[in-house]
């Protein structure tokens, strides 16, 4: 990247405000350096840009590999775009390598969206950890917000950690599955079905289309057994074929569903807030771990404490009582 300074702040926001592909692509760059001083200058483009974000619909899509997130999303947003809608997808996978490679392939498996003028797509951060990563992909979708993306769509794999990230990012919840029941229903973690705003049983084509039904209503079933986490919204079940474009004018009328309904109650409002506050804290404790670990005193104590600790010479509490002394804790 090319030198950039304070001075040059205020003509980067104003051309993100008009929607400037090339600026927008630089400040997620700068969103994305380790660089000190490009943190810095990241943290004041967010702040002036701040009053312009907010606005999109934030959907957070996650599914087993190779259940069809991209292609779905790819359709879904080549359907919104003809609709008027400005999409940006990004993506949340703290494995991912930052090569041409993974970016090609993203681009590949999204074909239509990766060439539509309407949308934009930004795939993961290297890899780090995953806080890391997902405050990352939080700042660019304020970014994205801030150039005019009214429809933000964020893939993540269907594994880990990853999943609670994205939903503390995301207005909406989208999990996908496969058709074919039993396997599958034993499959799902608890918790993912308990953070789902709606369930979508994709590849629901050709011989797939009467599995996937039935896979539908064992998982509305399941659902039947859990209490909803809103009076407001009983999470949906429903089948889709994102290679054929079957069912998403349904899926994101249920979206829109949603987002009226929780607006009404003021849930959707009071859930970002919620989650505002909760990433001030995650980015703390990031930065705080951070300082421990690169503190050299602790660096140096820490191996033979480790020893002490699992050896069973030395208690965890005393140990961890020295190790935040160090630190004046
Ligand atoms: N028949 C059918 N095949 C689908 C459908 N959606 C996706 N596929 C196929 O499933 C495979 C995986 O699709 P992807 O969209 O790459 O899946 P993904 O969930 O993004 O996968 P990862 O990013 O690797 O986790 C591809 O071969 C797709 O063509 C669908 O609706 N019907
Ligand atoms: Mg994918």
């Amino acid at each position: 990247m090319t030198r950039l300074d304070r001075s040059a702040l205020p003509d980067l926001a104003a051309r993100l405000a008009r929607g400037e592909r090339a600026a927008l692509a630089r400040a997620i760059t700068l969103v994305e350096s380790r660089r000190g001083d490009h943190q810095a200058l990241a943290r004041e483009l967010i702040q002036t840009v701040l009053p312009r974000t907010g606005g999109a619909v934030r959907v957070g899509i996650t599914g087993v590999p190779g259940v069809g997130k991209s292609t779905t999303i790819d359709t879904l947003g080549s359907n919104l775009t003809a609709a008027g809608h400005k999409v940006a997808v990004l993506a949340v996978d703290p494995s991912s390598q930052r090569s041409g490679g993974s970016i090609l392939g993203d681009k590949t498996r999204m074909a239509r969206l990766a060439v539509d003028e309407n949308a934009f797509i930004r795939p993961s951060p290297a890899s780090g950890t995953l806080g890391g990563v997902a405050a990352k992909t939080r700042e660019t979708m304020l970014l994205c917000e801030a150039a005019g993306f009214d429809v933000i769509l964020v893939e993540t794999v269907g594994v880990g950690q990853s999943e609670t990230a994205v939903a503390d990012l995301t207005d909406f919840f989208l999990v996908l599955m496969l058709p074919g029941a039993g396997d599958e229903l034993q499959g799902i973690k608890k918790g993912i079905v308990e953070m789902a705003d709606m369930i979508a049983v994709n590849k629901a084509d050709g011989e797939g289309a009467t599995r996937a039904k039935v896979a539908a209503a064992d998982y509305r079933a399941a659902l039947h057994i859990l209490a909803p986490a809103s009076p407001t919204w009983s999470p949906p079940v429903i089948t889709i074929s994102g290679l054929a474009n079957v069912g998403l004018d349904a899926l994101w009328e249920k979206v829109a569903d949603h987002r009226e309904r929780m607006t009404a109650t003021g849930e959707l409002q009071q859930k970002r807030r919620a989650q505002e506050v909760k990433w001030m804290w995650a980015m703390v404790e990031d930065r705080l771990h951070a300082r421990l670990r690169a503190d050299p005193q602790v660096r140096k104590r820490v191996p033979a404490l480790e020893a002490e600790v699992a050896a069973g010479k030395l208690a965890a509490t005393v140990a961890a009582d020295e190790i935040a002394s160090i630190l004046g804790l």
